[in-house]
């Protein structure tokens, strides 16, 4: 929805301060290790692959190769080139595409028809008009294969890609890792790969994911935080992040659902109900983390301030009308309903903010708190838990999404709540989880109510699915039976390094360090 009348409410001191928390980049300069010839149409040839730094190779019009660079890397990309046969009298047209995994490349990009832009897609045409020359891209792109093929050149030279390399960026510093590594040989690959996610996301900002939405959005600013306390430990980068939220808001106070950091700091029009509260676990947990009260007395107000205005769209009985709040995320599952789990985070983070009001002394604040969440979860349980069928339900619908916020929500705990959990099947029949962010609230449910064997079990099976399936990061859908899954009607579009992924950076060593 675009809002021709938003103008964000800024704050210039929170975003003084945000401004000053600006991160160190650190540059790497790699090559690729492997080249591949590109087929007819356009896809890496398994049978033509060629050790870095074979002698180059001459290419005509409809000819390329892809440069394979072993792992995922963020940053830009620069390519020297020659020629074969007389000096060229044309200049080369050259397309280039980024992917983060292989199969992007055999994407139809061209018939991409999703609801977001398929400017996303990583893959532009660019004109080398001197040759023998470098060129470097101005673009940052997110990748592990960069497939070059010639569009058109003259008849009276082959164009020859003399050498690729790239400028990688991360404002993580692996000096910072803790001496962890999991013993178990699934575990650890799981751990590689989300750390790598995260490395890659870790950039001005934590964005969401370096090829999209390549910014900060609440509810991934949420968990990659928690991961960052447990690996690289840029703690000044969540601090800036949390600052860029409270620094740009909507006019009433509420946070958007994600904010821009470039060229200024400006919050998006969109804001989502769910993202607005999570940053008061997030201020919470970044308090616990650090003991900043800096950053404490600058955001609390901010933070007590979601609650209430939350609140405020409470109906009589208890319940969230969602007819009038912004859009409630959870996930992306299609046919979610949303009321009740609106409730359910609602309550969760309403937990927070009465223990973020006992931190700083607020204590009425903190029993007032306290007493709404008792009667908030009353009528979470009359209107939507079904004692017949023994679970929650929204509309008739007993989604897994559901029972999880309302176990977080601690609505039902104990055995109670781990009877409920040990369903999942059946309800993930009824409404199945799409996101890996969904999938860690699933495990953090788990833990919660002490299903520590059932909460590895699905580490194991999901994240280490992508692991099984290659993965060198964590993408941001992950439905284990369908591949092509995407909430954007086209795949194209799809991250697949995605912060919100990589919690089992911050689940193994937490949970399971002896592993
Ligand atoms: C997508 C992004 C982002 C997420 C929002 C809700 O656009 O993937 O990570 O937070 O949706």
């Amino acid at each position: 929805m675009i809002d021709q009348k938003f103008i964000p409410k800024n704050d210039a001191s929170l975003l003084r301060k945000a401004q000053a928390l600006k991160p160190v980049l650190f540059h790497e300069t790699v090559r690729p290790c492997r080249i591949f010839r590109l087929t007819e149409n356009g896809c890496p040839d398994p049978d033509a692959v060629l050790p870095a730094g074979s002698p180059a190779i001459p290419l005509k019009a409809g000819e390329g190769l892809c440069f394979d660079f072993g792992n995922h890397h963020v940053g830009h990309i620069k390519i020297r080139f020659g020629s074969t046969g007389s000096h060229p009298d044309a200049p080369a047209l050259i397309k280039l595409r980024f992917a983060e995994r292989q199969e992007e490349l055999m994407e139809d990009t061209a018939g991409y028809n999703g609801w977001i832009s398929k400017s996303w897609i990583q893959e532009e045409t660019v004109h080398v008009d001197l040759i023998p020359g470098t060129e470097v891209l101005k673009r940052r792109y997110a990748f592990r294969y960069v497939a070059v093929s010639v569009e058109a050149v003259s008849k009276k030279y082959d164009l020859v890609i003399e050498e690729v390399e790239c400028d990688s960026i991360t404002s993580a510093e692996d000096g910072r890792l803790p001496a962890y590594a999991p013993a178990d040989p699934q575990l650890r690959e799981i751990y590689r790969i989300c750390l790598r996610t995260l490395r890659g996301c870790m950039q001005d900002v934590f964005e969401d994911g370096p090829k999209r939405d390549r910014r900060l959005w609440m509810g991934d600013l949420r968990l990659q935080a928690l991961a960052n306390y447990a690996a690289f430990r840029n703690n000044d980068l969540v601090k800036r992040c949390l600052y860029l939220f409270a620094g740009s808001r909507q006019p009433d106070g509420k946070l958007s659902a994600c904010v821009f950091h470039e060229p200024v700091p400006e919050a998006d029009d969109t804001c989502m109900f769910d993202y607005m509260l999570l940053f008061v676990p997030a201020l919470y947990e970044y308090w616990k983390e650090t003991g900043d009260r800096e950053a404490l007395e600058d955001l609390y107000e901010t933070a007590q301030l979601q609650i209430d205005l939350a609140a405020a769209f409470l109906r009589e009985d208890g319940t969230v009308c969602t007819e009038l709040t912004p859009h409630v995320f959870i996930d992306w599952a299609e046919g979610l309903k949303k009321e009740a789990a609106a409730l359910a985070v609602l309550i969760y983070c309403m937990r927070y903010a009465a223990a973020l009001a006992a931190e700083t002394g607020d204590l009425e604040r903190e029993s007032l708190l306290r007493k709404k969440i008792e009667i908030l979860k009353q009528a979470a349980l009359r209107t939507y838990y079904d004692p017949e069928r023994k679970c929650f339900t929204d509309d008739g619908q007993a989604a897994l999404a559901l029972q999880v916020w309302m176990v977080l929500a601690g609505v039902v705990s104990g055995t109670e709540a781990a009877a409920l959990l040990a369903r999942r099947e059946a309800f993930e029949r009824e409404c199945a989880m799409m996101t890996p962010y969904m999938h860690h609230y699933y495990v953090m449910a788990l833990l919660s109510c002490g299903m520590r064997e059932a909460a590895l079990a699905h580490i194991r099976s999901y994240w280490g699915s992508m692991a099984a399936a290659g993965a060198d990061t964590c993408p941001e859908i992950w439905v284990q039976d369908d591949p092509d899954a995407s909430p954007y009607k086209g795949k194209a579009v799809n991250s697949y390094c995605h912060a919100w992924s990589c919690t089992p950076a911050m689940l193994l060593p937490a949970y399971f360090p002896a592993l």
